[in-house]
């Protein structure tokens, strides 16, 4: 039996904006293309839950939305941003399992059957990543949980805004006999369309059907329908486990503009990557440092290396002068974060000629490695941190 956990984040688009502009919060706001009190050709992106109750939907002309809706804040969207946003988000849920897999920008499937006992319960669990996001992010997310993939996304949809939906094994059928046959996997208006002529309306009448009879309505897509009208479908959570970066982060108890705090927040955070770095036997090229500020705002600097790197000293000091380049004294810290990445780059090779304090280095790191894998990572610490 699984647990699996399908995770939408609330008019994602909207959501960033009323954040970080609070006049707008409570109020219809639709992220697109310029209306032009009407003339406006695009499309509506998303907007917030306030602008769906006159109807403003995803993809609907922004002329459309703009008759229906001509008091409504129009915005053009920010793509970076809400980019920055997803790639926290992702992060936060790795931080629960390594078994996610990204369905688009603010969506994706967790398999949480091996993790969720560290919270009770899957709805212990999922609680947990809301309260987290919410905490990081100042955003919404909805989480379905179900055995199956299709299911828990059915249950996320439903319990939106800012909801928690789970369906348990043993009220399964029951939950998906009283859906109309569109909300399973694959069907569309056409396939809805045939069914509903036969007269099918719901879930439970395909449920209802020999394998045979649904068969003569829909030909060879008459099988999956049957399997997923009786809650089976076996679809992995898709994860792509090839290591892209690997990053570490500290969101501070209390903000802080604690000069020393920081540097010494930054040594950890070096240390632990140079350190997760190793053991995978990977090094990168690309350092990047994320900072957010009191106020959520975050910011990202970045360096790349001549070279690819593991060693502590060089992702310190190239983070720390990041750090110093983008600060200003007073400013309250929220979080504080490094990533490296590009780990493989065939037109870079590692530099042949060993330079002697590298190679010191090495023997350090070498000898820090063994006392790490023996006894633990915090088991020794650079003298700056303690
Ligand atoms: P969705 O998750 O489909 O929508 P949403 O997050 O805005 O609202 P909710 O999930 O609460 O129903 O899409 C995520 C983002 O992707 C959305 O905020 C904007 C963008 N998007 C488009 O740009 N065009 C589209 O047609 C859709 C569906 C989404
Ligand atoms: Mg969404």
């Amino acid at each position: 039996m699984r647990t699996i956990a399908h995770i939408d984040m609330d008019a994602f688009f909207a959501a960033v904006e009323q954040r970080d502009n609070p006049s707008l919060q409570g109020k219809p706001v639709i992220i697109g293309a310029d209306p032009k009190f009407g003339k406006g050709r695009g499309v509506v992106s998303t907007c917030s839950y306030e602008a769906r109750r006159y109807k403003i939907h995803s993809a609907m002309p922004i002329s459309q939305a703009y008759r229906l809706c001509p008091h409504g804040i129009y915005l053009a969207p920010n793509i970076k941003k809400y980019k920055t946003a997803s790639q926290i988000i992702f992060s936060i849920l790795h931080d629960f399992t390594p078994d996610v897999e990204p369905v688009s920008i603010d969506e994706a499937f967790l398999d949480l059957t091996g993790c969720y006992h560290f919270y009770q319960t899957p709805v212990n669990c999922a609680r947990v990543i809301k309260t987290k996001i919410k905490n990081e992010l100042n955003l919404n997310a909805s989480i379905g949980l179900a055995p199956n993939k299709m299911v828990a996304k059915i249950a996320s949809d439903m319990s939106k805004p800012d909801g928690l939906l789970e369906i348990k094994q043993e009220k399964m059928l029951l939950f998906l006999a009283a859906l109309p046959v569109e909300k399973l996997w694959g069907v569309g208006g056409k396939t809805k369309e045939l069914l509903n002529k036969s007269g099918i309306k719901t879930v439970g009448d395909i449920g209802a059907m020999e394998l045979s009879q649904l068969k003569k309505v829909l030909g060879s897509q008459g099988e999956h329908l049957y399997w997923l009208s009786r809650g089976v479908d076996d679809r992995p959570v898709a994860v792509d486990r090839e290591v892209k970066s690997v990053s570490h982060e500290h969101t501070f108890d209390e903000d802080t503009s604690n000069k020393e705090n920081l540097r010494s927040c930054l040594s950890k955070l070096s240390e632990k990557v140079s350190y997760r770095l190793r053991r995978l036997g990977l090094k990168g090229r690309s350092l990047s440092l994320k900072i957010r500020l009191d106020n959520f705002k975050t910011f990202t600097r970045a360096h790349t290396f001549t070279q690819r790197v593991n060693q502590f000293d060089p992702i310190f000091q190239e983070s720390l002068k990041l750090f110093n380049e983008f600060y200003r004294d007073g400013w309250k810290v929220r979080l504080i974060g490094v990533r490296l990445s590009h780990f493989s780059d065939p037109f870079m090779g590692d530099n042949l000629f060993s330079d002697p304090l590298v190679e010191k280095r090495e023997q350090v790191h070498q000898a820090l490695d063994q006392i790490k894998n023996k006894f633990g990572e915090h088991s020794i610490q650079r003298g700056r941190v303690i």
